[in-house]
């Protein structure tokens, strides 16, 4: 059975979504999403989209079952006519009154075994899973696809027993792909068009990506239901913006000093084209950063008010979300900024700052991660520890301390929080710890003087964000051309003669970003060769 589970539609008869108008209609305008503008789009496209949803669930709990069948038959007529299935929410009896393709069921409903002993072979029967556990099960019980959610906290659904975002998704995804048995996957909650792409980017596990995604409200409420289901039938068939695409994962270098020969001509660039560098980061270090920025031959801007991000993220720079000082206007900021790069696929660095320290700033980095994409996401340990959800991490302030892993743990830590969110991780350290989830390399380079100084992890961040606005394909390389340029050029500085402590070293660093910069512009590129 070949069945389309790209936009699942699952209704919803409630007053406040209906509005007044009819379900029915609503399902009809559904369907021909992607139809009444067909000679719009692009031939490729138009081809094999002449639908907007290409699967209805009827799920409604409160109706009588003679209203329930009335609808469901009218429902059915209305998905016939189009050749797509209708699946019936929980009631067995429903679906067999009205001939429908299938039955969705929950945890707490009939068994599926009886479902399919009831409506034979040939029933598309769906589970609602939350966990890999769950998801097993169904697969070994013979289900056709599986529901996983809530992805998000979702006011359709308020009773969800548990939120697991995109990992938890991701983890569903690996399980499932580890079985014989061939099932499906949507996901569900709080689905709509400001996340769709990072939700099908983000939940892909290496071997298994979702099916589809199904929502309830992004196209029930919104005002144009026809447009609302073409508008997300377009963005499920595109990458986000951000995605890097044109770089093949057999492409990408990865022999680390192959990388290393190439880092001059991203700092060349960085010179030459001046990058805008958004940041929105602490108190303490914003001067310092901005000066950083300059040395190296960025342009800094440093605007904390999300209202400014709309137009600033149009300049093809970059943005570093620092939450150094966390207010709840600034989380605010945040999203909105973060959403405004996501959009036009400006890299965006998170800077988890003193993440384990405070509830806040736990719950700060939660919402921060299932409210948009980051392309890095740069911290000390326990920071990535607790970005991770690791163990019981209590920071004591907002600096690094010494550390009781190996450093295998260490890169494996990196490495699976890269896995997880899709994007680059670094960890910062004596040794840093990088990786895009299939290349980690560990870096040894840097002066002590930097663990001596505020904000040196903060202006890397900055260092790195400037890369990334220069070389966006391959993100890790840009991370890693940060990195060196800025932890050389503290071992200059820290050598120097007139350099006697943390206060003198800090003009020097300075000094000595801006030298390097100059002579790599220059084709000077022995400074590279301190590189461990
Ligand atoms: N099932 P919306 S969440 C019907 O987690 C349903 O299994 C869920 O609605 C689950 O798209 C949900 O409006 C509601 O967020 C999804
Ligand atoms: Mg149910």
């Amino acid at each position: 059975m070949n069945v389309d589970y790209s936009l699942y539609l699952v209704t919803d008869s409630t007053k406040e979504l209906l509005r007044g108008r009819d379900l029915v209609e609503i399902v009809q305008a559904a369907i021909k999403g992607g139809k009444r503008n067909q000679l719009s789009l692009p031939i490729s496209r138009a081809a094999h989209h002449n639908v907007g949803v290409t699967i209805v669930q009827f799920r409604d709990k409160t109706s009588e079952t003679r209203e329930l069948i009335r609808v469901a038959k009218a429902l059915h007529a209305v998905t016939e006519q189009y050749s797509i299935p209708l699946i019936i929410n929980d009631r067995v009896d429903v679906a067999l009154a009205v001939g429908a393709e299938g039955i969705h069921i929950g945890q707490d409903d009939i068994d599926l075994q009886i479902v399919r002993k009831l409506l034979g072979d040939k029933a598309i029967i769906g589970v609602s899973v939350s966990s890999v556990d769950e998801a097993v099960r169904a697969a070994k019980g013979g289900a056709n696809y599986v529901g996983i959610g809530a992805l998000f906290a979702t006011d359709t659904k308020k009773d969800s027993k548990s939120i697991i975002g995109t990992a938890g998704v991701k983890k569903v995804l690996g399980a499932l792909s580890a079985m014989d048995e061939k099932v499906s996957t949507v996901a569900i909650g709080g689905i709509n068009t400001s996340n769709v792409q990072r939700v099908i980017y983000q939940s892909k596990a290496s071997f298994k990506a979702l099916d589809g995604v199904a929502v309830v409200s992004a196209i029930v409420a919104a005002p144009d239901t026809h447009q609302a289901a073409q508008e997300l039938k377009g963005l499920i068939r595109q990458p986000p913006a951000f995605a890097t695409t044109s770089v093949q994962k057999s492409k990408k270098v990865k022999d680390c000093r192959a990388l290393i020969q190439s880092i001059p001509a991203i700092v060349k660039m960085l010179a030459q084209t001046k990058p805008l560098c958004h940041n929105m980061t602490n108190l303490v270090v914003q001067n310092f950063a901005a000066n950083i920025a300059l040395a190296i031959g960025a342009s800094p801007i440093m605007s904390s008010y999300g209202g400014e991000a709309a137009d600033l993220a149009q300049l093809n720079g970059s943005l570093v979300i620092n939450m150094g000082t966390v207010t709840p206007a600034s989380v605010e900021s945040y999203i909105t900024a973060l959403r405004a790069y996501n959009t036009h696929g400006g890299p965006v660095i998170l800077d988890p700052v003193g993440a384990g320290a405070t509830q806040i700033r736990k719950d700060t980095v939660s919402r921060l991660l299932s409210e948009g994409y980051f392309d890095m996401i740069k911290g000390n340990e326990q920071e990535i520890k607790s970005v991770l959800g690791e163990g019981n991490v209590q920071q004591r302030g907002v600096d690094s301390s010494s550390s009781a892993l190996t450093d295998t743990d260490k890169a494996k830590l990196t490495k699976k929080l890269a896995v997880r969110e899709r994007n680059v991780v670094l960890m910062t350290g004596p040794t840093d710890f990088l990786s895009d989830g299939e290349r980690t390399f560990a870096i040894s380079n840097g002066h002590e003087y930097l663990g001596k100084i505020t904000g040196s992890g903060c202006t890397l961040g900055t260092t790195i964000a400037s890369c990334l606005a220069i070389q966006r394909e391959d993100k890790l390389h840009a991370a890693l051309t940060g990195i060196l340029l800025f932890e050389i050029a503290s071992e200059h500085a820290g050598l120097r003669e007139d350099v006697k402590g943390p206060g003198t070293f800090v003009p020097a660093f300075i000094d000595e970003l801006y030298q390097i910069t100059k002579q790599t512009a220059a084709g000077n590129y022995g400074w590279l060769a301190a590189s461990r």
